[in-house]
């Protein structure tokens, strides 16, 4: 059974028969879950190697927090984060992404090595980035978005989530290609928690075939989110980050068998077994590669 997958991939992540585990490393003081404890460059890259020995095939470095309510910090503090973190890790012979707004962090880590460009804007937030993303070769992680963080949660308003995802997420792939943008290099992420409620994230999930009919590969970051949280609460207290693991993993099976390309985990080892069930589950007898 063959998964949908953006061309420009590393050879080594390629036709692996299963969904990828994309491991996150936010080099930021303020991460809803991994804030202030990798802002030193070796305290990163060693997280990061952990995170690539655990099973991420992929490890996803973003110097610029984007929880609600975040606010900007200046692109030379976010060149300063990231770029050290993504030249050791290429040189360690780690698979890496690049987790930026911005056209030029994006081309400078491309430069230094990563192999993916995830921007949760679908670059929407810097008008550079769609032009810069035509000049590179790399797939490129397209996220529904629909402002900043510092007022997402106000533009939580849908007649029909999944439908209107789905349109703005096709209005995003075709901004790209007007851009000079091949659409085969692009994957497309309904932006869990972006400007979303919980109902809206479960709809999505629950929807995930209306975004794959745009016909490109999906990925879905829901680890740890506060709508995973809200559905272990006991009345008003939510578990902490760390306690949602379990909920994570859940989400990983089921979007395997979803059949998306990709899940982006803070526990690359606990979301590797999922998809490797979800992916056998989606298989239903017949033989799943890996
Ligand atoms: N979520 C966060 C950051 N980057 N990128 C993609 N493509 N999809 C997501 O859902 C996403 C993302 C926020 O979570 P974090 O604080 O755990 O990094």
């Amino acid at each position: 059974m063959s998964l949908p997958e953006p061309v420009g991939l590393p050879a080594a992540l390629r036709g692996l028969g299963r969904p990828l585990v994309m491991g996150i490393l936010n080099v930021t003081p303020d991460s809803f879950s991994d804030g202030g404890r990798y802002l030193h460059p070796d305290d990163a890259v060693a997280r990061g190697r952990e995170l690539a020995a655990a099973g991420a095939d992929l490890v996803d470095v973003g110097g610029e927090s984007t929880r609600p309510g975040a606010t900007r910090i200046p692109i030379a503090e976010e060149l300063h984060r990231v770029l050290p973190v993504v030249e050791r890790l290429v040189d360690a012979g780690v698979v890496v992404s690049v987790d930026t707004m911005r056209a030029e962090v994006a081309a400078r880590a491309v430069a230094a090595g990563a192999a993916v460009v995830n921007d949760v804007s679908g670059g929407l937030a810097d008008p550079q980035m769609l032009p810069a993303l035509a000049g590179l070769a790399v797939p490129y992680v397209a996220m529904h978005w629909r402002g900043p963080s510092t007022v997402m949660d106000d533009l939580a308003h849908y007649d029909d989530v999944v439908r209107d995802v789905r349109r703005e997420l096709a209005g995003r792939l075709e901004a790209l290609v007007a851009a000079g943008v091949d659409p085969a290099r692009v994957v497309l992420d309904p932006g869990l928690g972006f400007a979303k409620r919980p109902e809206h994230n479960w709809a999505l999930l629950a929807h995930l075939e209306e975004l794959a009919a745009l016909g490109r590969p999906l990925l879905v970051g829901a680890s740890r989110k506060r709508f995973l949280g809200a559905v272990l609460a006991h009345g008003d207290d939510l578990p902490p980050p760390q306690a949602r693991e379990a909920a994570t993993v859940a989400v990983s099976a089921l979007a395997a068998a979803a059949g998306v390309w990709c899940v982006r985990v803070h526990d690359p080892a606990a979301s590797r077994d999922a998809l490797l069930v979800g992916t056998a589950w989606r298989a239903g007898g017949g033989t799943p590669r890996w």
